[in-house]
């Protein structure tokens, strides 16, 4: 697949997206959220990929935020169609059927932040850092930036963050709650690349289920987030994986799970 303003890639059943507008710090435009768009749409169809990883190019960022060249002169139309082309993308990528890491290799600024918000966790290096800098531009997080980061760090943390726009670091990510590990820089890929292998070997149908449990069930009540799970742990019973993982833990031997939708 070729873009031109992402990099997509295959390493065996892993995929990986790097943004690639490394001279603007990976900043967003209308273009990246549409080749976004359209490679999550194949990262779906094609049933060889278990995992996605999103990472910037360069050495800099990850991404620094919606690209503000490009948005300084919308009128109030088109900066609305921005917001909602950016937070459909955002709900396409957050309820992917497979899972998503964010590997914060730099800067992860407005949309940047909201962008890994959409992942399942994020893994940071420890010089990546995190912000809702919109303030500071006069205008507001408007990829989801609001209702994710309250949902994730508490209402008071968000308001804090989005109204004084200021920067954390990756550790101070990680204290919130935001961030779920921080590794140095150098070490990075090759530690989310460790746990993209572990996530890759588990069976397709209960990452599935763990994935739509938690996703569906955390905006509902307790109790109907419950039956949620119950319809999902009934669905794992029926497939190929799980009679192989609790046949192998009675048989003493190491489970071989095919990931087929079966
Ligand atoms: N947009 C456009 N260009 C950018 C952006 C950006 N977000 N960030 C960096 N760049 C460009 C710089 O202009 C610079 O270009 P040039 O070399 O041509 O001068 C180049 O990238 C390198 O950046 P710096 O020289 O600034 O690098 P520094 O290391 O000095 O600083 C920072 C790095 C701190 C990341 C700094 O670049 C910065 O503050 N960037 C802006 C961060 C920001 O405010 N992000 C939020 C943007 S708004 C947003 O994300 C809203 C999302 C929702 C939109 C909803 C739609 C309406």
């Amino acid at each position: 697949m070729s873009y031109e303003t992402i990099l997509y890639s295959k390493e065996e059943d892993i995929a990986i997206i790097k943004f690639n507008r490394p001279k603007v710090l990976n900043a967003i435009n209308p273009t990246v959220v549409s080749e976004m768009v359209d490679a999550l749409k194949k990262v779906d169809t094609d049933t060889s990929i278990k995992v996605l990883i999103l990472t910037g190019e360069g050495d800099k960022a990850f991404v620094a935020g919606a690209d503000i060249a490009s948005m300084r002169d919308y009128t109030p139309l088109e900066g609305k169609f921005f917001s909602r082309q950016g937070q459909e993308f955002l709900f396409q990528l957050e309820t992917l059927s497979i899972p998503v890491i964010a590997c914060v290799n730099g800067f992860a600024l407005g949309g940047g932040t909201e962008i890994s918000m959409a992942c399942d966790f994020i893994y940071a290096a420890d010089s990546a850092m995190f912000g809702q800098p919109e303030i500071n531009l006069g205008i507001i997080p408007g990829f989801g930036g609001t209702q994710r980061l309250s949902r994730l760090v508490g209402k008071a943390m968000a308001k804090e963050l989005c109204m004084t726009g200021v920067m954390i670091s990756a550790q101070e990510a990680k204290d919130i709650g935001l961030v779920n590990k921080v590794f140095p820089k150098e070490s990075l890929w090759e530690e989310t690349m460790k746990v993209a292998k572990v996530l890759a070997s588990k069976g397709k149908v209960s990452i599935r289920a763990v994935k739509e449990s938690i996703e569906r069930g955390y905006d509902q009540d307790l109790r109907t987030g419950c039956y949620m799970e119950s319809d999902a742990f009934g669905m794992c019973m029926a497939s190929e994986d799980a009679r192989e993982g609790m046949g192998a833990f009675l048989e003493k031997r190491k489970a071989e799970f095919k990931g087929e939708l079966v």
